[in-house]
């Protein structure tokens, strides 16, 4: 049969340059949203991307156009932005048969413009370049449009100007789709074969494990079985259907489509994303390497197993979490898991409290270190968790990114004040139009901190980065470890540039104070390197006189109040575990 009636494909763009905003627009020519139901990037449909304005979580849907008499089945994909997902996007791609790639008129090719754009070439896809937001009646219109035209290597008049708010050129550019992206076909050696390619998944009380699939060969129907490659686990298929964009049940799914097929599995890891159901399509996705760890104990020590479960249900979901087992004298069991950069950590910490219900404390973010703990031996250890780094070593190595920054030349004079301050090394700039791409090396860790806010507000905006691990570099590290309370914090230990060790710890120290709730004893901070004592604050008692109202009463009623507050009080010690919440580090990481 032809496929010659499907479309495959997504939108590509820098953070906020109007993809899930196009999206809308597509939904409405295609009368796939009803107009009283539409809202504004009505496909980011988690409340934290609601919240935040940005989308975290691909989102495919299925629209219908009819364009010359003919009817074509378009499924789209919107992607997010922000570097920290760009798994997502990668994921998409294996999807897809071609791409938008998306320009905000006012702003112009941006770092993420870049790094997308390099990605959706290496991945084969059909490329067609559109200039968004004309409405605003951009000044510089005229030269983005031959900067994206000198990007994808076409002519201008290939690039498409559209405005995702009023709709103005999103039909043609439908039409283009059709015209220009290649409909699906089915690969020579899957002909006559069953094979869907898993690209997402999501979890759901009553259908189990439900898999977001690009079907390349044969079809797929309710009732009958089938079986995961990868883990050689077989079911029967509950239900299968396509995304409108809620999931929509319906008779079968079939070659050349993007739709889900429900599993009825309740054990979560039993799925792998980039597995195939059917014969096997591919050698699946790279695996994202982790970059950035944290540990998550639950707030209420029992949960462990709650815990557990929310994060094999979230991973479905978002399969760039990397986890694995950890535990503490003080928090008990819980879980070291690897992010792939602190956004994508926040994000987290978030949708395991809101979607799943687990508050949880967890640890100061940390990057992996090689530590050569000896000058006889030629052995390293990774170290995860800055309180693993021991007292002693010969050497300590960091992880080190290639960054770059593309921003105007006014700014680049504030952006090499921030040299020192974020340890930037090997510092090279290159022309890009009447821009300046800024090439540079700088430590993980000082990415992670809030280099982000920084650049933004120097820049007013008017910059953008983007970021590939380079390697290690042998660094001047030492550990720091804060106490409260006569007990040490254990999630509080960092490792910092050795040149920044007194002023950070005093940072810390007064952050912690401001940050941390009064209670029924006076809690003192210690900041230490090794055993020296390198800063200290403390935080008053809220005295609570228990016996006052006993004025002239028996004693003994005295002095069992008294020893239950004591009680109370050993009790909160013992608990001086501060729960730090995501938000704190967020503070306590600001330069
Ligand atoms: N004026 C104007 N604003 C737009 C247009 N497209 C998107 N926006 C705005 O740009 C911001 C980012 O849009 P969004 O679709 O969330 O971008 P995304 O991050 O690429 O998905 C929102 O405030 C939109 O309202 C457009 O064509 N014209
Ligand atoms: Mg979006």
């Amino acid at each position: 049969m032809s496929l010659d009636h499907i479309r495959n494909f997504c939108i590509i763009a820098h953070i906020d340059h109007g993809k899930s905003t196009l999206a809308d627009r597509f939904l409405e020519v295609t009368g796939t949203v009803e107009a009283r139901e539409m809202k504004a990037q009505f496909l980011d449909s988690l409340d934290l991307e609601r919240e935040r304005g940005i989308t975290i979580k691909m989102a495919p849907v299925r629209m219908a156009y009819s364009l010359n008499h003919k009817s074509y089945i378009l499924n789209l994909i919107d992607t997010p932005g922000h570097p920290d997902f760009a798994y997502e996007v990668s994921r998409a791609f294996k999807a897809v048969d071609g791409a938008i790639l998306l320009v905000d008129a006012t702003q112009g090719i941006q770092a993420q413009t870049l790094a997308n754009f390099e990605m959706a070439r290496k991945a084969g896809l059909k490329i067609i370049g559109a200039v968004n937001k004309i409405d605003m009646n951009p000044v510089q219109l005229e030269s983005v449009l031959k900067e994206t035209a000198n990007l994808i290597g076409c002519s201008e008049d290939e690039i498409y100007r559209i405005s995702g708010k009023t709709g103005q050129g999103v039909n043609e550019l439908l039409e283009v789709i059709i015209a220009k992206i290649p409909a699906p076909i089915v690969p020579e050696n899957l002909k006559g074969k069953k094979s869907a390619l898993i690209f997402d998944s999501i979890y759901d009380d009553h259908k189990g494990v439900i898999a977001f699939v690009r079907v390349f060969s044969g079809e797929f129907k309710n009732n009958e079985d089938a079986k995961f490659i990868a883990s050689n686990t077989g079911f029967k298929i509950k239900e299968v259907g396509y995304f409108n964009p809620k999931m929509k049940m319906s008779e079968k799914i079939k070659e050349g489509e993007i739709g889900y097929i429900a599993t009825g599995i309740k054990d979560p890891d039993k799925l792998k994303i980039g597995d195939t159901i059917g014969e096997k399509v591919f050698e699946g996705y790279e695996e994202p390497q982790a970059r950035v760890f944290v540990s998550f104990f639950p707030e209420d020590g029992d949960k462990n197993e709650e815990l557990k479960k929310s994060f094999q249900k979230l991973r479905l979901s978002d399969p760039a979490i990397k986890l694995e087992p950890d535990s503490n004298e003080v928090l008990g069991r819980g879980f070291k898991a690897g992010f792939l950069g602190k956004l994508h950590f926040e994000i987290t910490s978030q949708r395991l409290e809101r979607e799943f219900n687990v508050r949880t404390v967890n640890s100061f973010p940390s990057v992996a270190y090689k530590v050569k703990k000896s000058s006889q031996k030629d052995e390293y250890t990774i170290i995860e968790n800055p309180k693993d780094l021991p007292s002693e070593f010969a050497e300590i190595w960091e992880p080190i990114v290639d960054l770059e920054i593309l921003t105007s030349l006014t700014y680049l004079g504030s952006i090499m004040n921030l040299r020192d301050s974020f340890r930037m090394e090997d510092m090279q700039t290159q022309n890009i139009g009447e821009r300046v791409l800024i090439k540079t090396k700088m430590p993980l860790m000082e990415l992670i901190s809030d280099f982000d806010d920084q650049l933004k507000s120097i820049t007013h905006g008017f910059a953008s980065f983007s970021y590939q691990m380079s390697g290690y570099k042998k660094s001047n590290l030492e550990r720091v470890d804060v106490f409260i309370a006569k007990d040490m914090v254990v999630g509080l230990s960092r490792i910092l540039p050795k040149k920044d060790i007194e002023f950070e710890a005093r940072k810390m120290a007064q952050k912690l104070k401001d940050l941390l709730p009064q209670q029924q004893f006076t809690q003192a901070i210690q900041v230490l390197n090794g055993s020296r004592v390198i800063a200290r604050e403390t935080v008053p008692a809220m005295r609570k006189d228990v016996t006052g109202y006993l004025y002239g009463g028996d004693r003994t009623r005295k002095m069992k109040l008294w020893k239950k507050q004591k009680e109370g009080k050993k009790k909160l010690l013992g608990m001086a575990k501060v729960k730090v919440s995501a938000e704190v580090f967020k503070e306590l990481l600001k330069k």
